[in-house]
């Protein structure tokens, strides 16, 4: 007589040979939750494949506008994402009662960070919520969104896992940290090597073989830890770096050297360097925040991440340090700042996109607020800015510059003209050595 655990073990691998064949043939039903500008390229990569595309989201708006075609994020153009939506490979949805018609479903929610520094996990708690009630048996689902190791194993697992629903047999569970770098005119979703980690090396074969149907490099790893650890690792060996010029910054400050030439020389070493630069501060979604999930549970783990929190105080310094840097030069001009018109050029955090997010020229213009300047911006990308209780507009940078006592390269969009802008600017701080070489009076770099 066959006893129970046999006849589930041959339902199950039935299960998972449906669910291979299914995502071999592309006839498996793809959901994306979360449609972001990491959800929303992943959902595109996979309609290109041929495969039906659910996108879930909460934001109505969203929907709407996905549903008329329409792409709100910069690295997806609608004429691309049109035809998807027309052609019937992309529909969205805020009802997540969609998840019971899928096969497999990608997790691309925010993760931020509490005021407090602790990470923020609310979005994938409600995500998952949401999915354990619809999930059905045979669904692969994968976690995308940046987070401390464990967080797959401990958090999501126990959300989805049931009596009649175990992973590895009856649903399959993997980690696949997002590599999304918005605005990068190399790589995109479809070329940048995708690692993925399951919680069973089923769950791992099945992730590895879902992605390899849409994107060019699939790195599986030996479990979730490891591939949430790999995302942590990236962006935390980049803020460290960064970190580390910036503080190289302020040395060569005080000794009166060109840090900007320092690293340059240094960049022609062919092996064992990597240029990083100076800043007025770390911006974006990525860089400020993922370190601090890693050492927010490294100290769980009982131990302290000393490189993370001294980067993390050293780039936190770094708005401090250039209103400090203004408030010098303008002393130099025998001109007060409190009084004075500085004007910031660039408020994005990184140039040549519209990301407002961490952006460290929001703590500069309210540094020089609180000291009393009369602050304007120019930013291209950036048409009004709301602070200190201020709501401002993008000014011409030209004319805006000429006109003020100090000006501020924040951000080095490519747009500016920074020829002219140094030939008609009273006083120019430079943050970014987007000035290069031009030397002048009236110039002064970090
Ligand atoms: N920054 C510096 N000095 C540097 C590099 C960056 O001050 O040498 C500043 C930027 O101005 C910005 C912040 O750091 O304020 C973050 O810049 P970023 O170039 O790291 O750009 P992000 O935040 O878009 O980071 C993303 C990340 N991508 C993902 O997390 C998937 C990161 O891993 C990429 O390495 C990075 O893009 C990239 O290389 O552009």
């Amino acid at each position: 007589m066959l006893t129970l655990p046999l006849m589930n073990d041959t339902t199950a691998l039935a299960g998972r040979q449906a669910l291979e064949e299914k995502i071999r043939n592309r006839t498996a039903r793809v959901g994306i939750v979360g449609l972001g500008y990491v959800g929303l390229p992943l959902a595109v990569e996979f309609a290109k494949a041929g495969f039906h595309v659910t996108g879930i989201d909460v934001q109505p708006s969203k929907v709407d506008a996905l549903n008329r075609g329409e792409s709100y994020v910069q690295d997806i153009p609608t004429s691309v994402f049109a035809p998807l939506v027309a052609s019937g490979h992309f529909h969205a949805t805020t009802d997540f009662a969609a998840v019971s018609s899928l096969d497999t479903i990608n997790i691309c929610v925010p993760t931020p960070l509490r005021k407090t520094k602790d990470p923020d996990m609310s979005f994938i708690v409600s995500a998952c919520q949401e999915i354990a009630v619809h999930l059905k048996p045979g669904t692969l689902v994968i976690l995308e969104s940046t987070t401390y190791p464990g967080t797959t194993d401990e958090l999501v697992l126990p959300m989805l896992e049931g009596p009649d629903r175990k992973v590895g047999e009856q649903f399959f569970l993997c980690f696949s940290p997002e590599r999304v770098d918005p605005g990068n005119p190399v790589y995109q979703t479809v070329n940048i090597p995708k690692v993925v980690g399951g919680i069973t090396p089923a769950c791992t074969e099945i992730g590895a073989l879902f992605y390899s149907q849409a994107l060019q490099t699939v790195v599986p790893v030996s479990s979730t830890s490891v591939a949430e650890m790999v995302k942590l690792l990236e962006n935390t060996f980049r803020m460290i770096n960064i970190g580390l010029v910036n503080e190289m910054a302020l040395m060569c400050d005080r000794m009166g050297i060109n840090v900007w030439e320092v690293i340059d020389a240094a960049a022609t070493k062919p092996f064992g360097f990597m240029p990083f630069y100076p800043g007025p501060g770390l911006g974006g979604h990525c860089i400020p925040i993922d370190p601090f999930y890693l050492s927010w549970k490294t100290k769980q783990a009982g131990i302290e991440a000393r490189f993370i929190e001294l980067a993390g105080y050293i780039n936190g310094q770094m708005p401090h340090f250039v209103v400090d840097k203004i408030q010098n030069a303008l002393n130099e001009h025998t001109k007060p700042l409190r009084g004075s018109h500085v004007h910031v050029l660039g408020a994005a955090y990184k140039r040549n996109i519209d990301d407002m997010r961490e952006s460290p020229a929001l703590d500069i213009l309210h540094l020089l607020h609180q000291r009393g300047a009369l602050v304007t911006y120019s930013d291209p990308f950036v048409p009004t800015l709301k602070f200190d209780g201020l709501d401002l507009a993008s000014k011409d940078a030209l004319a805006e510059s000429a006109r003020a006592d100090c000006t501020v390269i924040v951000t080095d969009h490519s747009s500016f003209d920074y020829d002219a802008i140094a030939g008609g600017a009273r006083l120019i701080v430079d943050t970014r050595n987007a000035l290069k070489g031009r030397t002048g009076k009236n110039i002064v770099r970090l």
